[in-house]
């Protein structure tokens, strides 16, 4: 049986469908710390760091997998940076601890690409240089990385781990995130409302579309142990644009829409990231390969966010 937690967070809430279909619903307990009382599936409120209770769901569920998405991101971390460390270091210690303990199969561990600074190659970022990284967020992925590679070579434990980057999808909404702008901007754009974008108009960022992302996960999880040569974090891309680049990618929909840029304290993180990713290992590895650019995506989530707005208002 398999645990998630952050359950229903932007990339926890479409995972957990997907694990769902894959393992049978019966099969996946998805955890948050806030109540989802609409969930179709096994829901349990967990606060993950609170060791106890992730135990007692492990043990009472016969827990064999653990995805641990739960966590504080990049900019919303910037807003109190010793309580981002403790939350997002204390859940993973406490996961790491119970799959040792309890002999998990295999554990997911979602890192970032904020483990960059910015005293690195900005564009085809390669797989290890030295992490600098500007965020509490990035310090706690860099960290974290570190940790399921320790847990790896001295206890075994199978802990599988991908960099993401900005992940954009019409399924859910992200929170607290430097890369939330791209989802932001397509529901503004279907809304025919204006979109007022807090980074500036040049500022390229690497992102995933959320079924290339939710593939990878699967991809790498599924890979045989042996294949997995990368025991930190692996490298992801999948395509790379400014905020300049997917409004044009959207007008091309909408010629209407329109755009203004009031660059945040969110600048400058995004600015110490990099530009474009070379993930060669994952390709090498597990077969890797995006299969969404950005015009492609761009139709793909207005069609979506039209039929749910759509369906809002009936
Ligand atoms: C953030 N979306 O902006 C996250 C991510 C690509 C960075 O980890 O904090």
């Amino acid at each position: 049986k398999i645990l998630i937690t952050g359950a229903g967070g932007q990339l926890g809430s479409v995972l957990t469908k997907e694990l769902q279909q894959k393992f049978g619903v019966q099969n996946v307990i998805a955890t948050d710390l806030l109540e989802k009382p609409n969930f179709m599936g096994h829901f349990e409120q967990l606060d993950a760091t609170d060791y106890k209770a992730i135990e007692k769901i492990v043990v009472e569920n016969k827990i064999n997998q653990i995805y641990h998405l739960a966590a504080i991101l990049s900019a919303k971390g910037e807003e109190n940076p010793l309580k981002t460390w403790d939350i997002n270091m204390k859940s993973l210690f406490n996961v790491l601890e119970v799959s040792r303990l309890y002999g998990i199969d295999k554990v997911f561990y979602p890192s970032s690409i904020a483990v960059f600074g910015d005293k690195i190659p900005r564009e085809n970022t390669p797989q290890n240089p030295n992490l600098t990284p500007t965020t509490v967020y990035g310090i706690s992925k860099s960290s974290g990385e570190n940790w399921g590679n320790y847990y790896f070579e001295k206890y075994g434990l199978d802990v599988r781990s991908l960099r993401y980057p900005g992940i954009i999808g019409y399924q859910s909404l992200p929170g607290g995130g430097t890369t939330d702008y791209a989802v932001d901007i397509y529901h503004k754009a279907v809304k025919k409302e204006k979109f007022s974008c807090f980074l500036e108009k040049n500022t390229v960022l690497p992102m995933i579309f959320m079924n290339d992302a939710i593939r990878a996960t699967v991809a790498l999880m599924d890979a045989p142990k042996e294949n997995i040569s990368v025991r930190t974090s692996y490298n992801l891309a999948g395509m790379s644009f400014s905020p300049k680049e997917i409004f044009e990618s959207i007008k091309k929909i909408y010629p209407n829409f329109r755009i203004s840029y009031k660059p945040d304290f969110r600048q400058k993180i995004a600015s110490s990231w990099p530009q474009s990713i070379n993930d060669t290992n994952a390709r090498e590895d597990w077969g890797w390969k995006p299969a969404y650019n950005l015009d492609r995506m761009s139709k793909i989530m207005i069609q979506k966010l039209e039929e749910q707005y759509k369906l809002a208002t009936i």
